[in-house]
């Protein structure tokens, strides 16, 4: 039995897609960081980091993303979410840890520079350079999908919902989202996708604003 833990628009909406995109029969359990579920007593028996998403594998806990995500294309390889080739596989595991090691901090010096810095001008300063970063890594992205369907190329995979989380995240950092020609029409074949929709809606995502 699959439980997933995630708070609605956090970054745990990559394993969201990644298990609605597997085909596998899940429960859904919303942590809602707006209200500090994730820090409850109660989920820190799920999670003592205090931190979304984690799966729930028969009472056996995985947490971060890219473990997650990596689990469950291992566990269905019928719905092909990970390459089958050893190399292209690491390689879809290194875009992912990139995004959680060096995109997701980036957005997090943007829009929580309150955690990285005491007072207002080196918590200003960080912003600044955070906002810098982040921008740098969408417009990495962005080249790096030039010329692809998805991240990995033309194979859909676990990244690519990983992929939208960072699209939306700067529609609501208010970054110029559409001068991303790549990445904007990588986030409009997602939305066609039923299932990436599906997971939207149930987080009344930025995305479908
Ligand atoms: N590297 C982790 C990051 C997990 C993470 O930072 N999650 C955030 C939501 S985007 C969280 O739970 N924040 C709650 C908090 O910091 O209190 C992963 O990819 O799973």
């Amino acid at each position: 039995m699959l439980t997933l833990y995630f708070s609605p628009g956090a970054c745990s909406m990559a394993s969201h897609i990644g298990i609605e995109e597997c085909g596998a029969a899940y429960t859904e359990h919303p942590v809602l960081i707006a209200k500090g579920e994730q820090k409850s007593t109660e989920y820190a028996q799920i999670n003592p980091r205090g931190k979304v998403p984690a799966l729930a594998v028969d009472g056996r806990i995985i947490t971060e993303n890219t473990a997650i995500l990596a689990y469950l294309g291992r566990r269905f390889p019928e719905a092909k979410l990970l390459p089958t080739d050893a190399v292209d596989e690491a390689s879809c595991i290194a875009t992912m840890a990139w995004f959680s090691n060096v995109v997701h901090p980036s957005y997090q010096r943007y829009m929580r520079s309150e955690r990285f810095a005491e007072g207002e001008a080196a918590q200003t300063s960080v912003k600044t350079m955070g906002k810098q970063s982040f921008w740098a890594n969408l417009q990495e992205i962005d080249g790096l999908l030039a010329g692809k369907q998805w991240i990995m190329g033309d194979q859909f995979t676990v990244a690519d919902g990983y992929c939208l989380v960072f699209y939306g995240w700067g529609l609501r950092g208010g970054l110029p989202m559409a001068e991303l020609a790549h990445y904007t029409a990588f986030k409009d074949r997602m939305l066609q996708r039923p299932k990436v929709m599906k997971v939207l809606q149930n987080e009344q995502s930025v995305l479908l604003k």
